[in-house]
């Protein structure tokens, strides 16, 4: 294994540079193992040293933020510690040092807005340039989110040689994201997840550069968000009144916590199917079933046909709109399940009224427009699944449109893009499906744009999102579920749609993975083999 090596090391220093995008050769190195993989990148077998004692991330002296910006002030630190905090007491950090050594990193953020208190957005800017070079480090980006994920980078090409010297080669990277739209969907109806897991999981998204935080927070099992308005949907409608509800402080604290690493939170209230645990909270909301002629005593969808149904919806999409702070909203509209419509006779009477026949889409059309009348207000945009456009709901220009439905993608993202949508894709990243054997492969050869269509249908797929449906993963088991496979969506949403190589984004990920446990993520392993650190 070390001959191995030191032969590419060879190979290496005849040629100079290390050619990255499309060439194969700098994979091999065992030294790299960026992910996801940049755009642009050169290194060569230049080594330097860095140690903790001398070693510095600063701000540059042309840059337009300083020490008074928090988020980077906080990143600084973050990554100063995941750079030093595995290098091992009895390593060489207390030999002098002899070589050439690193001892800064300059961050230079050279837009007359930094950024610094914002929110990243749909339209961010997440690009930046690092220059690894003695005796100073150089990363540029027009604001604070290209200096996150630059960081990143950075600490990525920080390595421990042979005699356990933290190390990194003279490297260049041009960088910035194939998609912008990045995200991981978590559930906590079907299971609540204590704050601390869904803070994990933001960290370990930034880790793997993704920035949107789709956040199902509440479906028919449970109704978590405590919501100031109508109180009573977690006090009646949570697993438990307290100890299973994010209080306005909790979210505040996963949305701050996800804006200093650059990611979104976008808030799903999926209705009108998916509402079960609404109607223990909030009397008449739900529709009543019969069988018969009379009440069955159970409720179907959000009843569409009540004027207390569109006030109560325009309270609640108030509150909502001024508790995340994200541009979009998500508004579900999956699944909805005609059956119980179908059997109340007021739906019944509305329908004819409505001129509606036996088409019960067209009902759900006519509740989500009214809805999405009731978001518009409130300056907010929306995200949608897929049966929310293929029914022919009238939709905002700037919608996003999610495509779940594993059959017939190709199709779907044709019609979707050729009525002008953005969308986004997850029908192929159900990360609750597992099966035995490396299913992050499968994941990893999606390619999102392989549909038929013109250059500018192309442009309005945005990006994708991996899903972790709740119903049988919980604090015990997410984590690991999660993760690495949902790397493998990661690097195909962020890297050149050239770098598709199987064999060499496998040995990146193993290391990648055993960076994820050095730093407190308990990803699962690929497939046999250890990691250098796991005993530490
Ligand atoms: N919950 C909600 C779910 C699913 C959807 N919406 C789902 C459907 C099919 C599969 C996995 C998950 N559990 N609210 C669909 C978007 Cl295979």
């Amino acid at each position: 294994m070390l001959i191995f090596g030191s032969l590419l090391l060879t190979v290496t220093v005849c040629n100079g540079w290390v050619s990255d995008r499309f060439g194969e050769r700098y994979q091999e190195t065992d030294d790299v193992s960026l992910w996801p993989l940049p755009q642009k990148y050169q290194t060569t077998s230049s080594a330097f040293k860095l140690s903790a004692s001398s070693f510095q991330i600063v701000h540059a002296k042309d840059s337009t933020a300083g020490p008074s910006c928090s988020l980077l002030q906080n990143a600084f630190r973050r990554y100063f510690k995941y750079i030093f905090d595995y290098v091992k007491k009895h390593n060489a950090d207390q030999e002098k040092v002899l070589d050439a050594e690193l001892t800064e990193l300059q961050v230079q953020i050279t837009s007359t807005d930094p950024e610094c208190d914002g929110y990243p957005s749909l339209k961010t800017d997440e690009s930046y340039q690092l220059s690894v070079n003695q005796p100073t480090a150089v990363l540029k980006a027009s604001n604070v989110w290209g200096a996150l994920r630059g960081l990143e980078t950075f600490s990525q090409l920080v390595y421990e040689d042979d005699y356990g010297v933290t190390t990194i080669n003279k490297t260049d990277v041009s960088d910035f994201p194939r998609f912008a739209h990045r995200g991981i969907l978590l559930d906590t109806s079907r299971h609540f997840l204590p704050l601390k897991v869904i803070l994990a999981n933001l960290e370990a998204m930034a880790i793997n550069k993704l920035n949107v935080f789709h956040w199902h927070i509440v479906d028919d099992p449970s109704f978590p968000f405590f919501s100031r308005t109508f109180p009573d949907l977690s006090q009646r409608g949570a697993f438990h009144p307290y100890t299973h509800v994010y209080t306005p402080a909790d979210v505040k604290m996963v949305i701050e916590f996800a804006r200093m690493r650059g990611i979104r939170v976008i808030a799903e209230l999926d209705t009108p199917g998916h509402t079960q645990s609404w109607g223990k909270g909030q009397a008449n909301l739900l529709t009543p079933c019969y069988a018969g002629s009379t009440p069955s005593g159970t409720f179907g969808p959000v009843n569409p046909i009540l004027n207390s149904t569109y006030e109560f919806m325009t309270s609640f999409f108030k509150e909502i709109s001024s508790v995340f702070p994200d541009a979009y909203v998500h508004l579900g509209g999956d699944e909805v399940d005609f059956s119980c419509w179908k059997s109340n006779p007021d739906i019944q009477k509305f329908m004819e009224q409505q001129g509606f026949g036996q088409d019960y889409s067209k009902l759900e059309s006519y509740y989500i427009q009214r809805l999405l009348d009731i978001v518009k207000a409130t300056n907010k945009g929306y995200m949608v699944w897929q049966e929310v456009f293929d029914n022919g709901v009238k939709l905002k220009a700037d919608t996003v449109v999610e495509v779940w439905m594993n059959n017939q993608v190709a199709q779907e993202l044709q019609k979707v893009t050729g009525a002008g949508f953005n969308t986004i894709l997850s029908a192929p990243w159900y990360l609750d499906y597992i099966s035995y054997g490396q299913d992050w492969q499968t994941y990893y050869k999606v390619e999102p744009l392989s549909f038929d269509g013109t250059a500018e249908q192309k442009k309005l797929v945005i990006g994708g999102e991996a899903c972790l449906w709740g119903e049988f993963v919980d604090a015990t088991n997410l984590t690991p579920r999660l993760w690495p496979r949902a790397s493998a969506v990661a690097e195909r949403l962020w890297s050149d749609e050239n770098v598709k190589d199987v064999g060499s984004a496998y040995k990146r990920l193993i290391k990648h993975r055993c960076r994820m446990l050095r730093r407190g993520i308990p990803a699962e392993p690929l497939f046999v083999g250890f990691c250098p650190h796991e005993y530490d």
